[in-house]
């Protein structure tokens, strides 16, 4: 497949102002009419030839200006049409073409999912419906005439506002015309058709506009679309109020799918959602579900500025969308909930999943030079990289500039596809401050590690600390230029309190932030009266791996006193961590005065009534396999990781014990059920705790699990109880694993627990369950949702067995990678990167790995994502 490369962007040939569809849907034979209104691009050569993206499309008819073309007078490969001779004016064109969404197993296009008819365009989706430019910087006007049969689908969905409907006179069919006002891309087009239940619900715009809200669901579950709806509304009420940007249409509809490749889709004023993401309630959906629906309704609606008014140019843009839409669903979940609780969970999937990515051969930047298949850059890179990049540049430019600089991107770039320099300089414009150095955060890959080595002279009253950065070699870039990092910070006293005020700074810091901008530098305080401990990186404020010379003695007073929230948690992390890596290394620290400290302090930090609950779950939760595979970094053995976590968890729940029981027996809550976060916070503390009490196994942890799961009545505490017991195994595991099914047997989406807490379970019988539950009659390799809970889970969330020493597990997976290929190769590729950091491991597991790597790339007719995962993992 040939590369793509951003330095050869060219204008598209023609542009279309007007699009007119008419989509007669039928279950094998829907066929497309489209007129497109069109005229030559200003910006390229009169004589250009018309080239229109098409695939999987049957031809009907092709007419330009309203006569036919004759055979010779277009191209038609299995790419799309081109017309070479089209005249040098504004002209029509018509196409007729047929699809056939029930064969569409790769869910890209026209598909139908629980017979219901869906789309999903973005990427490159739009060219399976009909021929088009399907590329982002083709804005057009678009009306969409949806025909059905009546029975087979009474809800008729588009983009915009509906401008008519009725019945087809004489058939047993309806149709409904959608008009969407505002200039978009084909990416983001949508139709729904089927027959769903919903619930309505209205909403009135800072200016007075009313909108009316709708979410469809499958029949019978429009209750459990409550809090999406309730998540919608709070998303339109902040964007407003934190962003000034107001809803623009008379109506948002929202439709939950069961078969999604991802997780949802921002289509103009019709969101397309994996159902996972909005049904939601007490009994099935855990806090973390209720969360995670919060966060991605959010995500979705705040697209409808950053990405849908203003939309990209090209997809090596991606994060100019992404990034920034990420970057304000964090904020928006800041608000909603804890702020500082937010910041450490962001902190922890960065690390877990971006770090690792950016570690191995799958690295990238956040703005991507070259790709073969874009589908496969929708990564933790783009979305959450790109995030952070976005929280760095309001660090650097101070929260006014950085709203000055959004208002004018907002003001200057709507309607426009733009590009990441349009962005950036808006905000330079807005902050006259120089971002050419910051931009290289956009264009090098790999995590930046920053040394800070802390020269404290007590005797003088003086502290010096020297940072200095480096960013690794990644794929395609050896040598690095040095970054600017802003790097918040503290100092702390032996009360806790902050000593800034009270000592002299050289160089001065601006808003607590020291900017390092290149290889070196020093920072130096004097005039201390006391020992200070330098809280460094506060807020995690740049994206690096930061090593520092503080021991573990003065971590554990940040743990104990900082007044930075992240740092606190962060400073205990670290303790842990060196803990992990002493133990791996052979060292045994179980009598060790470390361990004892850091017992301590956890004791203390948990205990703590005065801190919110949800920051001592976090407290509460060591790392894990992953974790700690990242810090040791190379030739990991993932048993002796495996087994190093254990033991930490175990010599906590022992040391610990007393502690931990009383926390358990005081959040307990008679209270019925509720997702609110303050809830949820003490939900999370005791689950947390019960994790860590029955790592200590025997008897009394499978009867503390056992009674925790009878006794569930939501589904967060029957999960913890379920995955409790998962680590325990024994009879009453059966016994819940058997309720657990009788209870969801016929509703899949929540089976989907149920899989994979047997997927992630830790055992040695894990790889022989996984391929017994492949079998089993509710699994269906056709569903997403399926295969991620299953084997996604397995390869992604079962480090130990999914790395086993005999390589079984490997080979499950690359088995599974190829016979999904054939039908879904987006999901495909997304399973294969499981192996992303196969290079880490003990030469003997590398070797096997890289081998299933090579048979999956040796293979012939792969798809172009398989093909382009496999060739880079191994590059
Ligand atoms: N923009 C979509 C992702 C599309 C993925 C295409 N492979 C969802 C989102 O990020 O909001
Ligand atoms: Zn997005």
């Amino acid at each position: 497949a040939p590369r793509i490369r951003l330095s050869d962007y060219r204008p598209p040939n023609h542009l279309v102002d007007a699009v007119e569809l008419d989509i007669r849907l039928e279950p094998e034979r829907t066929q497309v009419r489209s007129r497109l209104s069109l005229r030559p691009n200003p910006e390229r050569p009169g004589d250009a030839p018309l080239v229109l993206d098409g695939e999987d499309l049957e031809i009907l008819a092709i007419m330009l200006d309203g006569i036919p073309l004759a055979r010779s007078e277009f191209v038609v490969s299995d790419r799309g049409l081109t017309i070479a001779a089209v005249p040098d004016r504004p002209f029509t064109l018509e196409t007729t073409v047929l699809i056939d969404p029930s064969a569409n197993t790769r869910l890209m296009g026209l598909y139908r999912s629980n017979g219901v008819y869906c789309t999903q365009c973005e990427a490159e989706g739009f060219r399976r419906i009909t021929f088009f430019p399907d590329r982002p910087d083709v804005l057009s006007v678009y009306t969409t005439r949806i025909e059905a049969r009546k029975s087979d689908a009474p809800v008729l969905l588009g983009n915009g506002n509906r401008s008519s409907a009725g019945d087809v006179p004489g058939t047993d069919r309806h149709f409904a015309i959608w008009h969407d006002p505002f200039p978009k891309p084909s990416y983001l087009f949508a139709l729904v058709g089927g027959d769903l239940g919903r619930i309505v619900d209205g909403f009135t715009t800072q200016s007075g506009r009313q909108v009316r809200l709708g979410i469809y669901v499958e029949k019978g579950k429009e209750d459990r679309a409550r809090y999406a709806m309730d998540a919608l509304k709070r998303s339109m009420r902040w964007d407003e109020e934190v962003f000034g940007r107001e809803y623009d249409l008379d109506v948002f509809n929202i439709v939950a799918v069961s078969d999604f490749n991802m997780g949802a889709m921002e289509n103009k004023g019709l969101n397309i959602f994996n159902d996972r993401y909005v049904l939601a309630s007490a009994e099935t959906a855990t806090d973390h579900d209720f969360a995670s629906v919060e966060a991605v309704i959010a995500h979705e609606y705040f697209h409808n500025w950053t990405g849908n008014r203003i939309t990209c140019r090209d997809w090596f843009q991606l994060c100019l969308k992404e990034g920034l839409t990420v970057f304000r669903d964090q904020e928006f979940t800041s608000d909603m909930r804890s702020r500082a609780v937010k910041r450490i969970q962001d902190v922890r999937l960065l690390r877990s999943h971006q770090f690792v990515e950016d570690s191995g051969p799958l690295a990238h930047p956040v703005r991507p030079e070259t790709y073969r298949e874009i589908n496969n850059f929708y990564t933790a890179t783009v979305y959450e990289k790109g995030a952070e990049v976005i929280r760095m540049l309001k660090a650097l430019l101070g929260p006014d500039a950085f709203a000055r600089g959004m208002n004018l991107y907002f003001k200057e770039h709507d309607g426009r596809a733009a590009t990441v320099e349009d962005f950036l300089a808006c905000f330079e414009k807005a902050s006259r401050r120089d971002l050419t150095q910051f931009k290289l955060w956009y264009s090098q890959a790999g995590t930046p590690e920053l040394a800070a080595s802390v020269d404290q002279r007590a005797a003088e009253g003086t502290l010096e600390i020297t940072f200095e950065q480096s960013v690794p070699a990644t794929p395609g870039q050896p040598k690095k230029e040095p970054m600017v990092l802003p790097i918040a910070m503290g100092l702390v006293g032996e009360d806790g309190r902050d000593m800034l005020p009270e000592v002299k700074c050289e160089p001065a810091l601006k808003n607590g932030v020291f900017e390092l901008d290149r290889q070196r530098a020093t920072i130096r305080f004097s005039g201390l009266k006391e020992r200070a401990v330098p809280s460094l990186l506060r807020g995690f404020s740049a994206p690096v791996r930061l090593v520092s010379n503080l021991g573990s003695d003065d971590m554990l007073r940040l743990g104990a006193l900082d007044s930075d929230p992240f740092n606190r948690w962060q400073a205990l992390h670290a303790v842990m961590m060196k803990v992990l890596l002493d133990h791996q290394s052979g060292r045994s620290p179980e009598g060790s005065p470390t361990t004892a400290d850091l017992v301590a302090a956890l004791a203390q930090v948990g205990a703590d009534e005065a801190l919110d609950p949800a920051f001592r779950a976090l407290v509460l939760s060591p790392p894990g396999d992953t974790d700690l595979t990242r810090e040791v970094g190379h030739d990991v053995d993932p048993d002796a990781v495996h087994h190093a976590v254990e033991w930490l968890r175990e010599l906590l729940g022992r040391q610990l014990g007393s502690t931990l029981e009383d926390i358990y027996r005081r959040h307990a809550s008679n209270e019925p059920y509720s997702p609110d976060a303050t809830s949820a916070a003490h939900r999370a503390l005791r689950n947390a705790v019960l994790s860590l009490l029955v790592a200590t196994g025997g008897d009394d942890a499978t009867s503390l699990a056992g009674e925790h799961y009878r006794r569930a009545d939501n589904m967060t505490d029957r999960m913890a109880g379920l995955l409790a017991l998962s680590r325990l195994r024994g009879p009453v595991l059966d016994e819940a694993l058997e309720d657990f099914y009788g209870r969801f047997r016929d509703d899949t989406l929540v089976l989907d627990k149920w899989f994979t807490v047997q997927a992630i379970a830790p055992d040695e019988d894990a790889l022989d369950r996984v391929e017994r539950l492949t079998g089993h009659p509710r699994f269906a390799m056709s569903n997403p949702n399926r295969v991620r809970a299953l084997v996604g889970a397995f390869a992604s969330g079962n480090p130990v067995q999914f790395n086993r020493k005999d390589g079984r597990g490997y080979a499950f997976l690359a088995d599974h990678v190829l016979k999904l290929d054939r039908q879904n190769p987006q999901l495909a590729a997304r399973l294969l990167s499981s192996f992303r950091s196969w290079r880490v491991l003990e030469p003997q597991r590398r070797e096997l790995a890289r081998r299933e790597l090579e048979r999956v790339a040796g293979m012939d007719g792969l798809s172009r994502d398989v093909a382009d995962i496999a060739e880079r993992s191994l590059g």
